[in-house]
């Protein structure tokens, strides 16, 4: 038994002086002197030896003891002197930078919008997401029967109401909410069930203004549109209108920007295909008009006393053009490869 003690004396001590940190100590310390070790054993059966063989097991167990404990002891101190050094400041080391975060390229397409747009008088509007029909389709004239419906397939709720598929929902939500005049913008996210390509997104962003008051005319749209656009992309962009049809202006219109990525050189049907513009030289933008007289209508507005223009402008394809990303399914891969680049 002796023998027995011996060994476990030195096995417990090379373990002990071996421990790598504090937790491992901790585990030695309850495996070889815990209330259920092999010692402690040993130690409570002692009584029941004979009487010769009595003293000289606990002699064995009690120098077991000490030398154990002496172990612990000093593996103790030597792991906590060990610990104090490794947290030492190197005041020679060069300092660590902390990460700044930056915008988002959308967002900063945003904010420079709503910039431009507030020094033209215009104030920022907020509307759900999520929405109902009303006011994503009917208030904006476009009844269940209407073809333009189809177009903007969208995401359903169980209790009927839908993500927005334009932030023309937020004009009816304003014009509702007070009397003319009024002159607001409103960014935000849109949903679709488009096919996901280099261009189109299930999730993309518009920022929607309309100007109701006396007097508005289309010159003021296109002179308003002209500016944005020559703010956002620089004075060497051109921007082209195209006759089009909204059910909630009348009459509409989508505008183009000319493609930043190829400059329109890509215009050669022969010559290869740029990604963004599809060889056209333009990229399509947004859709905008005069408000139709219905629409007026249906939120209480005399469209005898009152005119106004509305636009939607998508921002995704704006931060495209202007950093000359070719895919928009970058922007929401939350790949920080990609974000901190900007
Ligand atoms: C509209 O959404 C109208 N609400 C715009 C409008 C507002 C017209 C006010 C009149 C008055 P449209 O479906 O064309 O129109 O979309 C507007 C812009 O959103 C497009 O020109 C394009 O830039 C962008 N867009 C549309 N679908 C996608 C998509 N799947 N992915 C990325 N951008 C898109």
């Amino acid at each position: 038994m002796i023998e027995e003690i011996e060994q476990l004396q030195e096995e417990a001590v090379a373990a002990i002086q071996g421990a790598a940190d504090p937790v491992a100590l901790e585990e030695f310390r309850v495996r070889f002197t815990g209330r259920r070790s092999q010692l402690r054993t040993i130690m409570s059966g002692i009584g029941d030896l004979s009487e010769q063989e009595r003293p000289a097991v606990g002699q064995a167990a009690g120098r077991a003891r000490k030398a154990i404990d002496a172990a612990l002891h000093q593996r103790t101190r030597t792991l906590e002197e060990a610990g104090r050094e490794s947290s030492r400041i190197d005041v020679s080391l060069p300092g660590r930078r902390p990460m700044s975060g930056v915008l988002h390229p959308l967002t900063r397409v945003a904010e420079e919008l709503v910039t431009i747009l507030e020094g033209m008088g215009f104030t920022v509007a907020d509307g759900p997401e999520v929405d109902d029909e009303y006011h994503n389709f009917d208030a904006l004239n476009t009844p269940a029967d209407h073809p333009s419906r189809d177009l903007h397939d969208t995401f359903y709720l169980k209790d009927g109401r839908l993500l927005r598929t334009q932030t023309s929902t937020v004009q009816i939500r304003v014009m509702e909410s007070g009397p003319p005049p009024v002159r607001i913008i409103s960014p935000g996210r849109v949903y679709r069930r488009d096919t996901v390509d280099a261009t189109h997104h299930m999730v993309f962003h518009q920022i929607e203004g309309l100007y109701v008051d006396k007097g508005v005319s289309m010159g003021d749209l296109k002179a308003t549109l002209t500016a944005v656009g020559r703010r956002v992309m620089g004075e060497s962009t051109r921007i082209r209108l195209r006759p089009h049809f909204f059910p909630f202006t009348e009459p509409s219109v989508e505008y183009d920007f000319s493609c930043g990525l190829c400059s329109g050189a890509d215009s050669d049907p022969g010559g290869p295909t740029c990604r963004l513009c599809k060889g056209t030289g333009w990229i399509e933008i947004g859709g905008a008009g005069m408000v139709d007289p219905a629409v007026f209508e249906a939120v209480g507005y005399d469209p005898e006393v009152y005119t106004g223009f509305a636009f939607g402008l998508g921002f995704d394809r704006i931060s495209m053009i202007r950093h000359g990303i070719d895919d928009i399914r970058l922007f929401l891969e939350n790949d920080l490869r990609f974000t901190r680049q900007f």
